[in-house]
């Protein structure tokens, strides 16, 4: 397979102003009949190329009117060409494809009886044939032909202009959309389908109408996404002035879908995951997702419809900002401390350990091999650290009049990374420069802190030190712009009225803003009358990995006093980890496995909090994870810091049971007298944090959790309680598994969770448990939701069960991309990942990673999804 280079990027060839769609839905045997108007864009162009994708039957192709001769017309693979064609002309062709057939679910798919649509990335040309990139922009009028009664909602991008019936018991509808757009955001839905409906007024006066379709048994349960969709709108029109720019806004929930959402024009197609709640279906965790997916998708409207990407490399332009907005939501939604751990927890765990790894690649790529394998967690999520990075350097206000300026500029059109950064940066008045090393530079950068204290002087110097390190493809790299927000506190926690003398920086509300900029730099503070401890990278004011020469003592201050909420659930973390680490060290040595006592105190001061700050408590008191701490050595000791870890939460368990206990007992009591719902999800927090160490402590906490089980009303209590109990050994394990089965049988989403916490059982038994999975009736391997609840969940969640040193989770993980490739190449690719980290394991499972690996790129009809993964992770 080849790769394609953003240095060989250019305009396209011919422009598409109008495309006119009919599309006869039928399920083996759809006609899709594309009139595009063509315009010459680029002088001397005088064969038009159009995508298309192999499996497509072409019936007929016409330029204004006439047929064009087969001599004309040459197909190679994903493409067609069209020799001589005029400088303007109307081409129409006649396409016939199989939706039934499509278990890539790109294109034009059935999904659940329901027809739907998956365009992003260069899903459009499974349709018809089509210029399919992003910087061709048109407008669409789109009619859909399906039988009345299969598919009595027929749906696609914009405004119905027409509807009405047909001979043989079919109807039409006809849809307009006003705004021109890339082909990725076309989308068309025929079903069955309920509908809740509602309504918003815009600002300005507008009235929307708000639809979501989903099966109508389901239809109670998307009160949550509507009501986060209202949210969503006030907001973007409080924080960003950004609008709803039609009459109708429409939301499709599908249960077969490759990832989360998608936000084509007006009628956003979304997992069944990120739509349907109730208490009794789903968690605390699922309700945060839904809005804050539901949002993304809604944001999305703005930025990367109205505003797209010139090219898929410019991914991170959409998806990087509309994450950042979707933060920014969420925080403002509910505590924006609580949201910044949370985003910096799936930062840590997953772009860490990508960037670390043998993909690794810049947040604007500059080279691949299939687009879809780069929809990453660096493209978005560290992406969206580039934006907040911009959003600290410039302020809340300089960060707004650049979002202003970018949409002056570009409102209508397809454009760079480089672009939004110029916007930016003049709007600022900012030299983003060497900040934009951000966009181009692969890995996390490492940055090492010291500070040294004169008493006699006042005096407090800080060194900061940064290196990046190299990547594949990327040696050398050059100094980022790293924007470090810290603060120095006095004895009590205060913080000190301090004056930066020397470095780059400014004081702030918070404390200071330091811009280091070269390899080594130092910052001086005077005034400083007592010996301070510093708070470091605040908020985690960039996505860098910080070492510092702080003792325990001080970061043990830090937890207790530190007033930056991140700050003070990272110095735990930090101490954690280093308690952690040392015993694997023991472990590794044959030492006894003993628990420092102040760690144990430590945490026992934070609990005593429990009942004013209860969701930061938990926070706080919930260990890093086993991947987390990986990270963290030279060479991974998958037992060793599964022992380590375990040694530690039965310790906090057994030797804070009484605290637990008390904790545990509060939180119900308030819970059963009634609270608002808010503080409701925080006690449920707090006290299955508790029931989880009193779980690791013994068989009473084991009852207490079947107990929760058997009387819980929400989803977030049984679930918590099931989860204790499928990691012990008890009798009472296999008896609420059953229950829970059964309880829930015809709820696809809630079965997902029963498949999933099996996977991350710790228990020693799970690779063969979830093999036989694997052959449950319930197990299928075309759903991608279920494929990831069990396989996804195992591999990339279940550190010590996967990595058994039996290699037999390996060989099962590798035989399962091969049976998916078959028919989801996407997901497939999706699931090497964790094989790739083998260079971080020791010699026997190094060995038994890369065989498999190299199975995989043995295989002669590998997609080119999972072979650019797999063969990149062998190079
Ligand atoms: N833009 C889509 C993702 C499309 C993925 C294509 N493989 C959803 C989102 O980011 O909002
Ligand atoms: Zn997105």
């Amino acid at each position: 397979p080849q790769a394609i280079n953003l240095a060989d990027y250019r305009p396209p060839a011919f422009q598409v102003d109008q495309v006119d769609l009919t599309v006869d839905l039928a399920d083996r045997d759809t006609r899709v009949v594309a009139r595009l108007t063509v315009r010459r864009a680029r002088a001397g162009a005088t064969d038009l190329t159009l995508d298309g994708d192999p499996a497509m039957r072409l019936d007929g192709v016409t330029i204004d009117g006439e047929p064009v001769a087969e001599t004309r017309l040459t197909r190679v693979a994903e493409q067609l060409t069209i020799a001589d064609v005029p400088e303007r002309f109307v081409l129409e062709t006649v396409t016939r494809i199989d939706p039934v057939d499509n278990t890539r679910l790109e294109g034009l798919y059935k999904s659940g009886g329901i027809f739907c649509t998956q365009c992003e990335a260069e899903g459009f040309r499974n349709i018809t044939f089509f210029p399919d990139r992003p910087d061709v922009m048109a407008r669409y009028r789109v009619r859909i032909e399906a039988d009345a009664s299969a598919y009595p909602v027929l749906l696609s991008n914009g405004n119905r202009v027409e509807a009405g019936t047909l001979d043989g018991g079919r109807h039409f509808a006809v849809w307009e959309d006003p705004f021109p757009k890339p082909s990725y955001l076309f989308a068309l839905v025929a079903g069955d389908l309920g509908r809740l409906g509602d309504s918003f007024t815009t600002r300005l006066g507008r009235p929307v109408t708000l639809n979501i379709w989903a099966a109508r048994a389901d239809l109670d349960k998307c009160g949550h996404a509507m009501a986060s969709l209202k949210r969503a709108m006030a907001w973007d029109e409080q924080v960003y002035g950004l609008e709803y720019d039609l009459d109708e806004y429409n939301i499709v929930a599908v249960g077969d879908f490759n990832m989360g959402a998608m936000e084509n024009k007006s009628l956003n197609v979304f997992n069944t995951k990120y739509v349907l709640a109730s208490p009794e279906t789903a968690t605390d965790d699922d309700y945060d997702h839904i809005e804050g997916v539901i949002a993304h998708e809604y944001f999305h409207n703005w930025t990367g419809n109205r505003v797209t990407c010139r090219d898929w490399f410019q991914l991170s332009l959409k998806e990087g900002l509309t994450v950042f907005r979707d933060q920014q939501f969420s925080a403002d939604m509910g505590s924006a401390a609580l949201k910044r751990i949370d985003d910096v927890r799936v930062l840590r765990s997953h772009q860490f350990s990508e960037d670390a790894g043998p993909m690794a690649h810049p947040v604007r790529p500059s080279s691949y091999i299939e687009i879809n394998n780069f929809y990453t967690t660096t493209v978005y999520n560290k992406g969206a650290e580039v934006i907040r990075m911009m959003h600290t350097l410039l302020g809340a206000e300089g960060f707004r009049r650049g979002i202003d300026l970018y949409f002056e500029r570009h409102d209508g059109q397809a454009v760079t990374c480089d672009d939004f950064a110029a916007a930016m940066a003049d709007a600022g008045g900012v030299d983003l420069g060497q900040f934009k090393l951000w966009y181009t530079q692969a890995g996390t950068p490492e940055v090492h802190a010291e500070g040294s204290y004169d008493p006699g002087a006042g005096r407090y110097t800080l060194t900061l030190t940064q290196r990046v390190p190299d990547t594949p493809g990327q040696t050398g790299k050059a100094p980022m712009h790293i924007p470090v927000k810290m603060a120095l506190l006095g004895p009590n926690g205060q913080r000190l009225d301090a004056r930066l003398a020397q470095g780059e920086g400014r004081a702030d509300a918070e404390g200071f803003l330091l811009d280091l900029r070269e390899a080594s730099q130092q910052f001086v503070f005077e005034d400083v009358g007592v010996r301070p401890v510093a708070s470091l990278l605040r908020d985690f004011s960039a996505p860098v990995r910080l070492t510092t020469d702080q003792s325990r003592d001080d970061k043990l201050f830090l937890l207790a006093h530190d007033d930056n909420a991140f700050a003070r659930w990272e110095a735990g973390q930090d101490l954690a980890g280093d308690l952690i680490l040392g015993l694997v060290a023991d472990h590794a040595a044959g030492r006894a496995l003993d628990v420092d006592p102040a760690f144990v105190q430590a945490i026992e001061q934070v609990i005593a909090d429990a009942e004013t700050d209860p969701a930061l408590v938990a926070e706080i008191a919930t260990l890093p994870s086993e991947v987390m701490l990986g990270q963290r050595m030279d060479e991974v000791d998958v037992d060793g810091l599964f022992a380590a870890r375990q040694t530690v939460r039965e310790t906090l368990g057994r030797a804070l049971a009484a605290r637990w206990q008390a904790v545990y007992d509060a939180a119900s009591k308030r819970l059963a007298a009634g609270c608002d719902a808010a503080d409701a999800r925080q006690q449920r927090r707090v006290k299955n944090l508790a029931l989880g160490y009193l779980g690791a402590a013994g068989a009473a906490g084991l009852r207490l959790a079947e107990a929760q089980y058997d009387a819980a009303t929400t989803m977030t209590d049984r679930l918590a309680a099931l989860r204790v109990l499928a990691n012990a050994d008890d009798p009472a394990r296999e008896r609420v598994l059953a229950d829970f089965y059964a309880r829930y049988e015809d709820q696809p989403l809630v079965i997902d969770k029963w498949f999933s916490i099996q996977a991350v059982s710790t228990r020693a038994d799970t690779v063969e448990r979830v093999a036989a999975l694997m052959d449950h009736p319930a197990f299928t391997l075309a759903n991608p939701n279920r494929v990831r609840s069990l396989v996804s969940a195992f591999s990339q969640l279940n550190q010590v069960r996967f990595h058994d040193a039996s290699g037999q989770g390996y060989r099962l993980l590798a035989d399962t991309v091969l049976k998916v490739d078959k028919l989801n190449p996407q997901i497939a690719a999706r699931l090497v990942g964790p094989l790739g980290r083998w260079r971080r394991f020791d010699a026997t499972r190094r060995s038994a990673m890369r065989s498999e690996l190299e199975r995989l790129v043995a295989v002669s009809d590998l997609s080119k999804d999972v072979y650019e993964i797999a063969s990149k992770s062998l190079a």
